[in-house]
Protein backbone atom coordinates (compact mmCIF):
# COMPACT_ATOMS: atom_id res chain seq x y z
CA UNK A 1 0.00 0.00 0.00
CA UNK A 2 2.70 2.46 0.72
CA UNK A 3 4.48 1.63 -2.19
CA UNK A 4 0.88 2.69 -4.27
CA UNK A 5 0.53 5.72 -2.63
CA UNK A 6 4.15 6.72 -3.22
CA UNK A 7 3.95 5.77 -6.92
CA UNK A 8 0.80 8.23 -7.37
CA UNK A 9 3.00 11.27 -5.47
CA UNK A 10 5.97 10.38 -7.92
CA UNK A 11 3.74 10.56 -11.05
CA UNK A 12 1.61 13.95 -10.09
CA UNK A 13 5.19 15.11 -9.47
CA UNK A 14 6.51 14.29 -12.87
CA UNK A 15 3.24 15.47 -14.57
CA UNK A 16 3.40 18.57 -13.09
CA UNK A 17 7.32 18.84 -13.86
CA UNK A 18 6.37 18.20 -17.15
CA UNK A 19 3.59 20.85 -17.56
CA UNK A 20 5.94 23.28 -16.62
CA UNK A 21 8.40 22.93 -19.71
CA UNK A 22 5.35 23.53 -21.88
CA UNK A 23 5.61 26.78 -23.73
CA UNK A 24 3.13 28.56 -25.87
CA UNK A 25 3.79 30.62 -28.00
CA UNK A 26 3.11 32.27 -31.38
CA UNK A 27 4.76 33.16 -34.34
CA UNK A 28 4.05 35.15 -37.50
CA UNK A 29 4.28 33.10 -41.02
CA UNK A 30 4.12 34.18 -44.15
CA UNK A 31 1.83 32.53 -46.81
CA UNK A 32 -0.98 32.26 -48.54
CA UNK A 33 -3.21 29.30 -49.26
CA UNK A 34 -4.25 26.07 -47.62
CA UNK A 35 -1.49 24.45 -49.24
CA UNK A 36 1.17 26.63 -47.14
CA UNK A 37 -1.14 26.12 -43.99
CA UNK A 38 0.04 21.78 -44.69
CA UNK A 39 3.38 23.10 -45.83
CA UNK A 40 3.78 25.29 -42.54
CA UNK A 41 2.17 22.71 -39.81
CA UNK A 42 4.23 19.27 -41.11
CA UNK A 43 7.37 21.60 -40.78
CA UNK A 44 6.17 22.66 -37.72
CA UNK A 45 5.83 19.35 -35.94
CA UNK A 46 9.22 18.57 -35.01
CA UNK A 47 10.11 16.27 -31.88
CA UNK A 48 8.43 18.15 -28.79
CA UNK A 49 5.91 20.15 -30.58
CA UNK A 50 2.76 19.09 -28.95
CA UNK A 51 0.68 21.79 -31.69
CA UNK A 52 1.18 23.56 -34.19
CA UNK A 53 -1.89 25.38 -36.19
CA UNK A 54 -1.46 28.37 -38.67
CA UNK A 55 -4.10 30.98 -39.63
CA UNK A 56 -4.23 31.91 -43.35
CA UNK A 57 -5.94 34.66 -42.07
CA UNK A 58 -4.04 36.31 -39.53
CA UNK A 59 -0.87 34.38 -40.40
CA UNK A 60 -0.02 33.49 -37.12
CA UNK A 61 1.49 29.97 -36.29
CA UNK A 62 0.25 29.08 -32.70
CA UNK A 63 2.94 26.74 -30.70
CA UNK A 64 2.73 24.41 -27.87
CA UNK A 65 6.21 22.99 -27.03
CA UNK A 66 8.07 21.35 -24.76
CA UNK A 67 11.16 23.46 -23.85
CA UNK A 68 13.14 20.48 -22.52
CA UNK A 69 12.97 18.65 -25.75
CA UNK A 70 12.88 21.75 -28.31
CA UNK A 71 13.22 25.52 -29.01
CA UNK A 72 11.71 28.20 -30.85
CA UNK A 73 15.19 28.47 -32.70
CA UNK A 74 14.84 24.93 -34.08
CA UNK A 75 11.02 25.22 -35.04
CA UNK A 76 11.43 28.34 -37.12
CA UNK A 77 14.49 26.66 -38.85
CA UNK A 78 12.49 23.64 -39.67
CA UNK A 79 9.70 26.45 -41.04
CA UNK A 80 12.60 27.83 -43.35
CA UNK A 81 13.78 24.32 -44.14
CA UNK A 82 10.32 24.15 -46.04
CA UNK A 83 10.74 27.66 -47.54
CA UNK A 84 8.87 29.50 -45.52
CA UNK A 85 9.51 33.33 -44.02
CA UNK A 86 9.47 33.70 -40.24
CA UNK A 87 8.93 37.10 -38.60
CA UNK A 88 13.10 38.54 -38.70
CA UNK A 89 13.49 35.10 -39.91
CA UNK A 90 13.67 34.94 -43.72
CA UNK A 91 14.25 31.39 -45.61
CA UNK A 92 17.15 31.46 -48.09
CA UNK A 93 16.23 31.80 -51.77
CA UNK A 94 17.62 28.27 -52.05
CA UNK A 95 14.62 27.39 -49.64
CA UNK A 96 11.92 29.52 -51.22
CA UNK A 97 13.08 28.46 -54.31
CA UNK A 98 11.03 24.61 -53.71
CA UNK A 99 7.47 26.72 -52.60
CA UNK A 100 5.38 25.07 -54.78
CA UNK A 101 4.14 27.62 -57.74
CA UNK A 102 0.68 29.08 -56.17
CA UNK A 103 2.51 29.26 -52.75
CA UNK A 104 4.88 32.07 -53.91
CA UNK A 105 3.65 34.03 -51.18
CA UNK A 106 6.76 37.01 -51.99
CA UNK A 107 5.48 37.37 -55.53
CA UNK A 108 3.26 40.39 -55.50
CA UNK A 109 0.72 39.34 -57.92
CA UNK A 110 -0.07 36.44 -55.68
CA UNK A 111 -0.22 38.51 -52.50
CA UNK A 112 -2.61 40.86 -54.61
CA UNK A 113 -4.47 37.58 -55.25
CA UNK A 114 -4.56 36.87 -51.89
CA UNK A 115 -5.53 40.25 -50.94
CA UNK A 116 -2.61 40.90 -49.24
CA UNK A 117 0.13 43.83 -49.13
CA UNK A 118 3.51 43.35 -47.93
CA UNK A 119 5.27 40.50 -47.63
CA UNK A 120 6.87 39.52 -44.43
CA UNK A 121 9.98 39.76 -45.05
CA UNK A 122 11.30 42.77 -46.76
CA UNK A 123 12.46 42.17 -50.41
CA UNK A 124 16.01 44.04 -49.95
CA UNK A 125 16.34 41.01 -46.99
CA UNK A 126 16.11 38.70 -49.75
CA UNK A 127 17.31 38.16 -53.12
CA UNK A 128 14.45 38.41 -55.35
CA UNK A 129 14.37 36.83 -59.09
CA UNK A 130 12.63 38.89 -61.59
CA UNK A 131 9.69 37.81 -62.87
CA UNK A 132 9.08 37.98 -66.68
CA UNK A 133 5.75 38.64 -67.41
CA UNK A 134 5.40 35.31 -69.86
CA UNK A 135 3.99 32.54 -67.78
CA UNK A 136 0.56 31.04 -67.93
CA UNK A 137 -2.16 33.54 -67.19
CA UNK A 138 -4.97 32.65 -65.02
CA UNK A 139 -8.75 34.26 -66.17
CU1 LIG B 1 0.12 27.96 -50.52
Amino acid sequence: MKSFFLSIALCSAFALGAQNKFKEISIEVDGLCGMCEERIENAAYIQGVKKADWSQETHLLELIYNSSKVDEAAIISAINEVGHDVKNHPATDEQYANIHGCCRFRDPDQRAKHGLGDPLCKPGETHEEHHAHGGKHDH
